[in-house]
């Protein structure tokens, strides 16, 4: 069974690099390297400033690549390939395809040393239609196909609890903190192992003092 965990458990947070320019994107990640574990980049900025900007922020930051993988098995092995190769450390792929599918994600990330994390319930409202019905299968079978970790949502802390009772303790990461108007404190408090925070912290006016007051925030009440 593939499971790894290279990311090393620092502040808890990964930094949501979701912006469009490149320039802005290597600014960023240079400021902000020290408060975050990892730099989740994701089809935005990857599609602006093409593939090697996975490999210029990994020379800064672990990176996960956040493509939400969804093929058949060879396809999704391909997808993983290029963006492992070019130097992230971990992938986001989504569980719905099936077993099959993140098997072949799973193994690929196995290859390069490297973690995948599996997208079982999203953490905007329109996830509570299709996903959240199958999230627990969904967290199951990703443990069952060796994945690191799951994807839950900060959004709903209740279903992280859930989920955390359903995979033990792999890994959970955990979108929806500030924006989307999750609480990084109750995600934690709810089980989740890291908080992926984006606008909130760059589109801030200084995001550097924005990273450190929620790092503050957070580990004041739950010390590392
Ligand atoms: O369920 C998910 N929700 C979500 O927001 C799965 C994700 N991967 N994300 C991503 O997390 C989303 O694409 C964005 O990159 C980040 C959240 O960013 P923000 O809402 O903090 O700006």
């Amino acid at each position: 069974m593939t499971v790894q965990a290279v990311m090393n458990r620092k502040t808890q947070l990964i930094l949501a690099l979701d912006v469009v320019s490149r320039e802005r994107a290597l600014i960023l990640a240079d400021q902000l390297k020290d408060y975050f574990d990892a730099i989740k980049i994701g089809y935005p900025l990857i599609l602006h400033a093409g593939l090697k900007i996975v490999k210029e922020v990994s020379a800064l930051a672990p990176v996960i690549a956040d493509l939400k993988v969804a093929d058949i098995p060879n396809t999704n092995r391909l997808i993983c390939e290029a963006v492992l190769g070019a130097g992230a450390s971990g992938i986001i792929a989504q569980a719905f395809p099936g077993k099959d599918s993140l098997i072949a994600c799973a193994d690929c990330a196995a290859n390069y040393g490297a973690d995948l994390y599996a997208v079982i319930e999203m953490s905007h409202p329109g996830a509570e239609q299709f996903m959240a019905p199958l999230a627990e299968s969904l967290a199951r079978m990703a443990i069952e196909a060796g994945a690191s970790g799951v994807v839950a949502p900060a959004t709903r802390p209740a279903r992280i609890r859930l989920i955390r009772s359903v995979i033990g303790n792999r890994i959970i990461i955990s979108p929806g903190v500030g924006a989307q108007g999750g609480s990084a404190l109750s995600a934690l408090q709810a089980g989740a192992d890291y908080l992926i925070v984006g606008r909130s912290i760059y589109d801030a006016e200084d995001p550097a003092a924005c990273a450190k007051r929620v790092i503050s925030e957070i580990h004041e009440k739950r010390p590392l």
